[in-house]
């Protein structure tokens, strides 16, 4: 008798020919096209989406604004240069660049509403050490709807048109404490025992997540956590955990549910880990070939992982076409900063940009042969001292050593991520999903 698997080692070869041909034979038949229908529903207009629009070749805008043009407007941190997390969340929803009296109320609101319930803080250090931060946060994230304004409204009865004012109320109230929540999950993870200071009013909310999260003091630090934040602000909310945020929203799922949802879409490594994924690669990288590497060290090491049969992580995109403008403003940063161009990663990062497109192009299978943001942002965190990550090998989680660094704790890239992707807009306007 067989087993199932032994079943299916047999069926899989002609499963996997018959979708190839699929692929390659009937690509163009109308049904949509077959290809949207393979990629799930990929390059199909599908969606009413208004916030920000992403143009394949020139990347994301922001209610008609560019990144530069935001980074411009939009207002900073008393003391800052960065525009802050609560103004790029202004501009999404209203369409509208805040005041800086604007912001600064908002700033104000979140920090005021930033405490976790007991119940919450309980549950979250209740979870072992070795769960990933992920699976917290978006546990985490779900209890919070213990106190949902919308819940608690739909169950007395509302009118459709009153739904939109409970929910943003919820995710107000979400936002302002994912800091802490994050905070939280991070320090029992790496740095468990550690006291965390109390919320400042005063701060703005990416100011009062590096101080929670213990890196207060690195001015540098909290300037480029709030740069990368309000660029995670949205991407024209069709990727795959804005999408599924919507999908679970469109149900009058609370909004804390239709987030932790979406955190769990952004918890892959095609998404959100991305850029755990990319540090993940480019250390290994570094253990293997070194700091003061040539070009045609980098292009071999890249063929060895193309060969290998993984992807590239922080190359390729399911819309852009070009190198991501999320990934050179945050490369610029980097530039502006002789101690970040001191990074022998950061270094690496950058001589991996002037290679692999040539060598995607050559391997000829990704649509965009470019980086995308994730391609630098982790390898930035580590530089900034936050080196934890945790990887799955042999179906257990273990943490995985950085070539030369003593105490190579682990962090789950996405407790960041899951902050800047705090999309939770009720625009809408004609985006792709991707
Ligand atoms: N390295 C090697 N092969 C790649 C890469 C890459 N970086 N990107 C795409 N391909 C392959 C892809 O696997 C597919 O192969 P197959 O036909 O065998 O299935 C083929 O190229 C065509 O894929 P595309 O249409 O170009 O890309 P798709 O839209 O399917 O996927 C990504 C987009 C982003 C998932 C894909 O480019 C990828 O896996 N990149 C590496 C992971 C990554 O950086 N993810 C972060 C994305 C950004 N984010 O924040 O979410
Ligand atoms: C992201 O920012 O989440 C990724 O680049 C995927 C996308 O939005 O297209």
């Amino acid at each position: 008798t067989k087993s199932l698997k032994e079943a299916l080692q047999e069926v899989i070869p002609a499963k996997q020919e018959q979708l190839r041909k699929l692929k390659t034979e009937h690509s163009q038949a109308v049904v949509g096209d077959v290809e949207n229908i393979i990629g799930g529903m990929r390059g199909l207009k599908a969606m009413l989406w208004e916030a920000s629009v992403l143009d394949p070749n020139e990347g994301i805008r922001f209610h008609g604004l560019s990144i530069p043009e935001c980074q411009k407007v939009l207002p900073a941190a008393p003391g800052g240069k960065e525009m802050t997390a609560e103004s790029m969340l202004w501009l999404l929803m209203t369409g509208r660049v805040p005041t800086e009296a604007e912001s600064r109320q908002l700033s104000r609101e979140l920090a005021e509403k930033g405490d976790l319930p007991k119940f919450v803080e309980q549950l979250v250090d209740s979870f072992p050490q070795t769960l990933h931060p992920m699976a917290q946060l978006g546990m985490g994230v779900a209890a919070l709807n213990h106190d949902s304004a919308f819940q608690a409204a739909y169950e007395k009865g509302i009118k459709k048109s009153e739904y939109w004012t409970h929910t943003l109320e919820d995710a107000l109230n979400l936002i302002a404490r994912l800091p802490a929540l994050a905070a939280r999950i991070y320090r029992n993870v790496y740095k468990p025992g550690t006291p965390m200071p109390a919320i400042n009013k005063d701060l703005d909310l990416i100011g009062n997540y590096s101080a929670l999260l213990g890196f207060g003091d690195n001015h540098s630090l909290t300037e480029y956590l709030r740069l990368y934040i309000a660029l995670h602000g949205d991407h024209e909310g069709g990727n795959a955990s804005a999408h599924t945020s919507h999908l679970v929203g469109s149900t009058l799922a609370d909004p804390y549910l239709s987030y932790a949802a979406a955190l769990f879409a952004l918890a892959g490594p095609l998404h959100g880990l991305a850029n755990q994924e990319v540090l993940r690669w480019q250390l290994a990288m570094q253990a293997e070939i070194g700091s003061d590497v040539s070009h045609e060290q980098i292009k071999e090491y890249l063929w060895k992982t193309l060969k290998s049969g993984q992807v590239v992580p922080g190359y390729g995109h399911g819309v852009l076409r070009q190198a991501d403008p999320r990934f050179i403003a945050l490369q610029e940063f980097c530039d502006s900063r002789p101690e970040l161009q001191q990074s022998p990663v950061i270094g690496l990062v950058k001589k991996t940009y002037e290679v692999a497109p040539g060598v995607l192009k050559e391997h000829g299978k990704t649509k965009n042969p470019y980086p995308n943001v994730d391609a630098t942002s982790g390898c930035v965190l580590h530089h900034y001292g936050l080196k934890e990550f945790k990887a799955i090998l042999h179906g257990h989680f273990r943490c995985l050593e950085s070539p030369g660094m003593p105490h190579a704790v682990c962090l789950g890239s996405s407790p960041w991520v899951a902050v800047g992707a705090a999309k939770i807009s009720v625009n809408g306007c004609i985006g792709k999903a991707h």
